[in-house]
């Protein structure tokens, strides 16, 4: 049975962004932040990327400036690896139903990750396009975040440019380094039509692959923290190794396998693979200009 209404998809299909609430429970949410209090104590202790995924990268990522005192953990990779809660939500809530009315009947995981943008930490996203990180044989592909926490115009929320998901695909390669981001003069002209995509806590803003978007850092003295699911239709192949590699890549979490390959025409830049995480790349970009 559909979760969103045909007013939502249309909207979807549109603007390539919707936000909706009540995408989880109440007692899931509060397992959420358990957890990642959890992951925020532990980081403490810790002054730089720490832990490991399946590729043996660092599962945790600190911005730099992290101190005790200040923890500025920004990055999860593969929380569903760890976490019951996160695992169910990935797997079983309405925001994977809301994926399947979009893209369904089959729909398969990509990679998880947690955003976070504690107070005091600089954290920011510059402008990109999913599609470019992760490119696929099709473009069917939603990247859904989840909000731990209230979403608000000071705590750095999700910038976007609706439509641009219609449009090209622009370059995150720049004099030959890999920056992560699209070119400063087309990052300020999408800055300056772009839409904040605010909600309470348990809303998830569900966003198509090519959509530009970014945020700036967090200005409150509240966190913002975001679970962010990547899903794909099940015909829909990546071409390029996962940038977060989870041993849940490639789960149903809607309808099956049906062994069909969809392929679409487009032309993209190989993406780099990174050392640790898109944060880590995204500041090459600051490399690149100096
Ligand atoms: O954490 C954010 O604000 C942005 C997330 C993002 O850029 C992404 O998931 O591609």
């Amino acid at each position: 049975m559909a979760v969103l209404t045909r007013e939502e998809i249309d909207r979807f299909w549109q603007d390539g962004v919707l936000t909706v609430p009540d995408a989880v429970s109440p007692g899931t949410l509060a397992a959420f932040k358990r957890d990642f209090d959890a992951w925020v104590e532990e980081s403490r202790a810790q002054t730089g990327p720490y832990g490991e995924c399946i590729d043996g990268r660092p599962r945790f990522d600190l911005q730099p400036g992290h101190t005790p005192e200040q923890p500025a953990l920004r990055r999860v990779q593969a929380p569903t690896e760890v976490s019951r809660a996160y695992y169910e939500a990935m797997a079983e809530s309405r925001m994977a139903q809301m994926v399947a009315d979009l893209i369904g009947p089959d729909v398969k995981l990509h990679h998880t990750k947690i955003n976070s943008k504690l107070p005091g930490a600089a954290t920011e996203v510059k402008w990109h396009q999913d599609f470019c990180f992760t490119p696929h044989s099709n473009s069917d592909v939603i990247t859904a975040l989840l909000m731990v926490d209230d979403v608000t115009e000071e705590n750095g929320p999700l910038e976007v440019a609706p439509g641009s998901h219609r449009g090209d695909l622009f370059p995150i390669w720049h004099d030959g380094v890999f920056t992560g981001a699209i070119d400063d003069d087309t990052a300020a002209r999408m800055q300056k039509d772009a839409v904040r995509c605010l909600g309470p806590a348990g809303s998830v803003c569900l966003m198509h692959t090519r959509l530009a978007h970014g945020s700036a850092p967090n200005r409150s003295l509240d966190p913002r923290t975001l679970f962010i699911c990547v899903y794909s239709a099940g015909d829909a192949m990546p071409l390029t190794p996962n940038p977060v590699p989870t041993s849940h890549q490639g789960l149903f979490v809607a309808g099956e396998d049906k062994g069909v390959i969809r392929s679409e025409p487009y032309e993209v830049l190989r993406p780099q693979y990174p050392k640790t995480s898109f944060f880590a790349q995204q500041s090459a970009s600051e490399r690149a200009a100096g």
